[in-house]
This record gives C-alpha cells, structure tokens and sequence, in this order.
C-alpha cells in the first residue's frame, strides 16, 4: 500500500503516543482546572438582547405570551431578572427602530431605565430592513436616495451610542436579491465599501462597528454580507474600529465554525458572537441545545489563543435569540447558565498538554484531551462559584420561585386586554 506524506506506521505512532502522553489529571477535576474555571465564570459577561424579551414569531404567524415585554421599560425590567440570578449579564443590546422609538430623544429615558435596573444599554443595532424603501436593500440599494436614508439611520445609531456610553454599533444588513442577474453584485459591494467608511468615519474613539454575516433569509439569491470572507474585507475597508460579529446561526450546515473564529482571532478581526443554536439555518434557539459541543469548540478556540498569547481577548459575547414557544425570561436564564458550563468546561483544557500532543501528532491523546474536558461535570463547580458570589446555586429555581413571572403576566395581560379591547 502507498504511504501519504506524513503516514507513519501505526505501531510507531502508537507507541509514539503512550510515550509522549502525559498523565490525564487524576480525579474528577484538579485545582488547577478549578482554578481556571473560577476565573473563567469571573469574567465572562453575555449581553442580552431586548428583542429576546418581546413577543417574536416565525413567518406564519405569532403566539402570543401575556409575559413577554412590550416596552422598553419592560424590557429592562426582564433583562434584571435574568442578571439578579445569573450575575452575568449586565448589558442589554438594543435594536433602535423598535426601543427608541424617538431615536436620540430618549437616550435619557434609557439612561433612566438603565439606573433604575441595574443594567447598561450594550451594543447598539440599527434596524434597516423594515421599511418599505428597503424592499431592495439599504446600503447596498441601487437608488441612492434610500442609501443616503439608510446611512443617516446608522450615523444616528452611532450619537445614540455615544450619549448612551456605548461601544459597539451592530448594524445586520438583510440587504440581497433574489434571482440571478436582477442585481450587480459588484456594484452593491462598492456602496457597502463606501457606505462603511462613511460610518466609520463617524465613530467616537473607542467605539467598534461589528459587521455581521449570513449566508440567506431574506435575500435567497444572494446576500451582500454573506458570510466571514466578506465581512472581514468590508471590515477592513471600513477602517481600524470595525471587526466581524459571528452569529452561531449564520451558517451553512456543516461549515467548521471554531475554524472561522480562529481565523478571526488570528488576524485579530473579532468583534463579537451573537450566540443561539439552530439545527437547520437562523433558527434562535436556545445556545448549546442542538450541539453544545460547537460551542465547547468556539470557547476553546479563544481560550487557547488567550492562553498562548498570556492576554485576553477582546470579543463581545452576545445573545441573539427569540422564543417563540418557550417562556423568554427562563430560555435567557437557561442560555446563560449554557454559555457558563460550555465555557467553564473550556477552561478546564489543559493548554500546555494539548499543545504537546499536537506537536508530536498524538491524535487520539490530543481529542481525548479536548473532549475530557469536555465530559467534565462542572456544574457543582459552578454552583460553588454562584455561592461564592451571593448567587443563587440554582438561577432557574429561584427565578421560577421569585414570582416575578406570574406578577408581570397579570400585569401585561390585563394591559393586553386593554388594547385589544380598544380595537374591538
Ligand atoms: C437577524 C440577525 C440580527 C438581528 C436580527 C433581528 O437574523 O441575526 O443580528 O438583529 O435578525
Ligand atoms: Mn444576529
Ligand atoms: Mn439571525
């Protein structure tokens, strides 16, 4: 039989392994990895979205819960109640078109909102793919009267983040078409270029333009941010405060997403994550209910490029997620505590072993290695640190028991049959 290139016969690599391979830390967790998960949960922070909280559907239609939020305010007063049991969510992400509905104007009333709760506004999402110019696309549209419109849209997004204190600006561009030759792609390339630059150009020192991609949904033809390659280019093209944002659901199947971030992390592109689970395409399910092990991956993919450059990174981590069946304050509450455990069982890798294996191509030692920790049972660490923190060691149970839920369903139910009434 030929060889390939870097075969080696399997008596040698075998043997190769078990005399390289080190001692798998004995027990099921050792003081290290302890220690390395404490720190990981003391840092990691997840933005909420406000959107998350309010009555969402699919295309067919919408079922209603008397619970969700339908004002900011009330928003706000949600996005609380998952940080009082989870302590890591102090930021909210807001979507301007549908939470400031006077723009700028109520930058003080979220300010309010903010202080009253406990919570800061995060990233700051520009809505341009609601208005009927938008038919054919914002920034990417060949009219150049609703480029223009879209474009001021941003650029107030941009003064609305900076009188909110807010860093990042996350414009989601829907902008496509749907049959071939109907549009010039390349043309549509240079107005997002131009467009970019001109929103970058407006930025405040220290704020970041995220660039999100998706592969289809609107447009079904073509998207004009399709996917990573091209959001890194139009990143670039804007300028030094623009990075790439990574929707878990913005993927083909069986695209390697951990490969992307690393690509990402490597040119030191990553802006941030907006995290949810899908099974087939934009799907906004709750993170890690399809495949957590994705997510043990991405974790793992920026945990190891912080232990081997001695320095954190930098990224956003976002939820992107509507629920339409399950209760939204309880699928944040579960997302949360998901992220936590994927990424305290990330942490738990040991870097410095891995690294060995890799180099001497110990295949099964090196997979064991990373999938060992991801088989570690981190949740009574877990609860351990919650404790440590004045939290809650179980965030669900007291959420569920805190009766907050069943207060604002009385309250928003009877609010909601006041302005249905209204109609009648
Ligand atoms: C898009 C995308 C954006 C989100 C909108 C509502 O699919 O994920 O991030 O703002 O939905
Ligand atoms: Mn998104
Ligand atoms: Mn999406």
């Amino acid at each position: 039989m030929k060889k390939r290139g870097n075969e080696k016969p399997y008596e040698e690599v075998f043997n190769g392994e078990a005399a390289g391979a080190q001692e798998a830390p004995e027990g099921p967790m050792n003081n290290i990895q302890s220690e390395a998960v404490w720190k990981a949960l003391d840092n990691l922070r997840i933005e909420l979205p406000s959107w998350g909280f309010a009555n969402t559907g699919t295309r067919f239609g919408k079922f209603v819960q008397f619970a969700a939020a339908s004002t900011i305010e009330e928003k706000f007063s949600d996005a609380a109640q998952v940080h009082a049991v989870t302590g890591a969510c102090p930021t909210l992400a807001l979507h301007v078109q549908w939470d400031l509905l006077n723009g700028l104007q109520d930058a003080d009333k979220v300010k309010d909102l903010a202080k009253r709760h406990g919570i800061k506004p995060g990233s700051i999402n520009p809505n341009v793919f609601e208005d009927q110019e938008y038919k054919y696309g914002s920034v990417g549209n060949p009219d150049a009267s609703i480029r223009r419109k879209a474009l001021n849209h941003i650029l107030d997004c941009v003064r609305i983040a900076e009188a909110l204190g807010c860093r990042d600006i996350s414009p989601w561009f829907a902008d496509g078409s749907n049959y071939p030759g109907t549009q010039s792609i390349r043309k549509r390339i240079g107005y997002f270029e131009e467009g970019l630059k001109e929103v970058h150009a407006a930025l405040r020192p220290g704020q970041r333009l995220l660039v999100e991609y998706k592969p289809f949904e609107p447009a079904f033809y073509h998207t004009d941010i399709a996917d990573w390659g091209m959001a890194l280019l139009l990143a670039k093209a804007a300028g030094p405060q623009a990075y790439v944002l990574v929707d878990t659901g913005h993927h083909y199947q069986a695209q390697n997403i951990e490969q992307i971030v690393a690509w990402l992390l490597h040119h030191k592109m990553i802006g941030g994550f907006h995290f949810n689970d899908r099974r087939y395409a934009d799907d906004d399910l709750t993170l890690g209910s399809i495949d957590p092990y994705q997510v043990f991956r991405i974790f793992h993919e920026i945990l190891a490029f912080e232990a081997e450059n001695g320095a954190a990174t930098d990224i956003a981590f976002m939820v992107d997620q509507s629920h339409n069946l399950k209760g939204k304050i309880e699928a944040m509450i579960q997302t949360v505590c998901t992220a936590q455990e994927l990424y305290a069982k990330a942490a738990t890798v040991d870097h410095a072993r891995l690294r060995g294996l890799q180099q001497s191509c110990s295949l099964v030692d090196a997979e064991e290695c990373l999938r060992g920790a991801f088989w570690l049972d981190v949740r009574p660490i877990i609860a351990e640190w919650r404790k440590s923190k004045g939290l809650p060691e179980d965030p669900m149970k007291v959420f569920r028991e805190s009766g907050y839920l069943e207060r604002v369903m009385r309250e928003r139910r009877d609010r909601h049959a006041r302005t249905t009434a209204s109609y009648a």
